[in-house]
C-alpha cells in the first residue's frame, strides 16, 4: 500500500485498503503529521498492534471503530450548548492575529440573528486600521446593530460605551471584537482582562464568555497559545476555523489530550453561513469523509 504521510485525516483513512504490519508505522507518522496528540496516537497504535496480533491485516472499517472508540470519548468531552441562560450573554473572540475572529464574530451575528435574538457587535479592534470597517461591512450586509468608536481609543472604554448601550436597548447578545495579539506580549494580554473586568462594570452579574478562535492549520503553536490566553483570561470556548481549507482536524484530538475548554464552534467556509456547532460524532464523520463537508450549510 502507498500510504504516503498526508497531512490530514481524510487523507490518511481515505484508503479502503488493507492496513499491514508494515504500513502501520506510516500510519503513525502520519497521524503525527495531520496534529493528532501524542497521546491519541499511541492509544490508537497500542489498540491497533493489539488487534494485528490476531490478523495479519486490519481492513479500513477495523482502523476506522478502533479511532472511532478512542477519539469519541475525548471529543464528546469537548461539546458544551453554547450559549448560557445568562441575559444579556456577552461573548468575546480573542485570539492570534489572522485566525478569522472578526469573520467568525460576524458569522455569529448572522446565526444569533436568524434565530431571532437581539445582537449587538461592537468593534473594539481599535488596533488594526481597516478593522472597524471590516466588520461594518459585514454588518451591514448581515442588516445587523454596530458599536463602533475611534481608532486608537482604549479598547475598554469603547466596549464601556458599548456595553451601556447594549444594557439601554435590551439587548439579547453582546459580541465583542478584540485586536489579534501574540500570547507572549503581556500588556496587549492584561488589556483583555481590562475588558474582561469592563463587563462586569456596566453588568456585574454577567460572567462573560470569552471564546478563543483557532486556525486549524497552526500546528502545535496552539498548545501554548491556548494555555496563555486560559490562563490569562479562563477561556470558556475555542472555535476552530478553516476545517475547510486544511482539514487538519487533528489538531482537535491534541487540545482534547491537553485542555478542558469545551469547543463551541467550527468554522467550514469564509460565508456568514459556514459556521456550524461542534458535535463529536458529526465532527470525527467530516475527518473520514471529505464529501461529508458539502453536508453542512453554505450560502
Ligand atoms: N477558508 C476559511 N477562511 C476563513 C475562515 N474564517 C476566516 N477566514 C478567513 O481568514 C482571514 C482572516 O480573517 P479575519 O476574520 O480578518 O481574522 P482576524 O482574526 O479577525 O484577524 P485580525 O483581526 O487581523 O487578528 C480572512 O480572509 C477570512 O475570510 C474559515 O472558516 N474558512
Ligand atoms: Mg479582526
Amino acid at each position: 500500500m502507498n500510504l504516503k504521510p498526508q497531512r490530514n485525516l481524510v487523507n490518511i483513512f481515505g484508503f479502503k485498503k488493507k492496513i499491514s504490519q508494515e504500513s502501520l508505522k506510516l500510519l503513525e507518522e502520519a497521524l503525527y503529521k495531520s496534529d493528532v496528540g501524542v497521546e491519541t496516537t499511541q492509544k490508537i497504535m497500542k489498540a491497533l498492534q493489539e488487534k494485528m496480533s490476531c490478523s495479519s491485516s486490519l481492513s479500513f472499517e477495523e482502523v476506522k471503530t478502533i479511532f472511532y472508540e478512542i477519539a469519541l470519548p475525548k471529543l464528546i468531552a469537548l461539546e458544551k450548548k453554547a450559549i448560557t441562560s445568562s441575559h444579556p450573554s456577552v461573548i468575546f473572540l480573542v485570539g492570534v492575529n489572522g485566525v478569522g475572529k472578526t469573520t467568525t464574530l460576524a458569522k455569529l451575528a448572522f446565526l444569533f440573528n436568524q434565530e431571532h435574538k437581539k445582537v449587538l457587535c461592537i468593534a473594539a479592534d481599535t488596533f488594526r486600521a481597516a478593522a472597524q470597517e471590516q466588520l461594518d461591512q459585514w454588518v451591514q450586509k448581515l442588516n445587523i446593530e454596530l458599536f463602533l468608536g475611534k481608532m486608537g481609543m482604549d479598547p475598554s472604554a469603547l466596549l464601556f460605551d458599548g456595553m451601556v448601550q447594549a444594557k439601554a436597548k435590551g439587548i439579547d447578545i453582546i459580541l465583542c471584537d478584540t485586536a489579534g495579539r501574540l500570547q507572549t506580549k503581556k500588556p496587549l494580554m492584561d488589556e483583555l482582562k481590562k475588558m474582561k473586568r469592563t463587563v462586569q462594570k456596566v453588568l456585574p452579574e454577567i460572567a462573560p464568555e470569552i471564546w478563543m478562535v483557532i486556525d486549524a492549520t497552526t500546528g502545535h503553536n496552539v498548545l501554548s497559545q491556548c494555555q496563555e490566553f486560559h490562563e490569562t483570561l479562563g477561556l470558556t470556548g475555542l472555535i476552530i476555523t478553516k476545517l475547510d481549507s486544511s482539514a487538519r482536524g487533528g489538531m482537535v484530538l491534541t487540545l482534547a489530550d491537553t485542555i478542558s475548554v469545551p469547543i463551541v464552534y467550527l468554522g467550514i467556509g469564509e460565508k456568514s453561513k459556514d459556521l456550524i456547532p461542534f458535535q463529536a460524532k458529526v465532527f470525527l464523520d467530516m475527518l473520514f469523509e471529505k464529501a461529508n463537508a458539502e453536508k453542512y450549510p453554505q450560502e
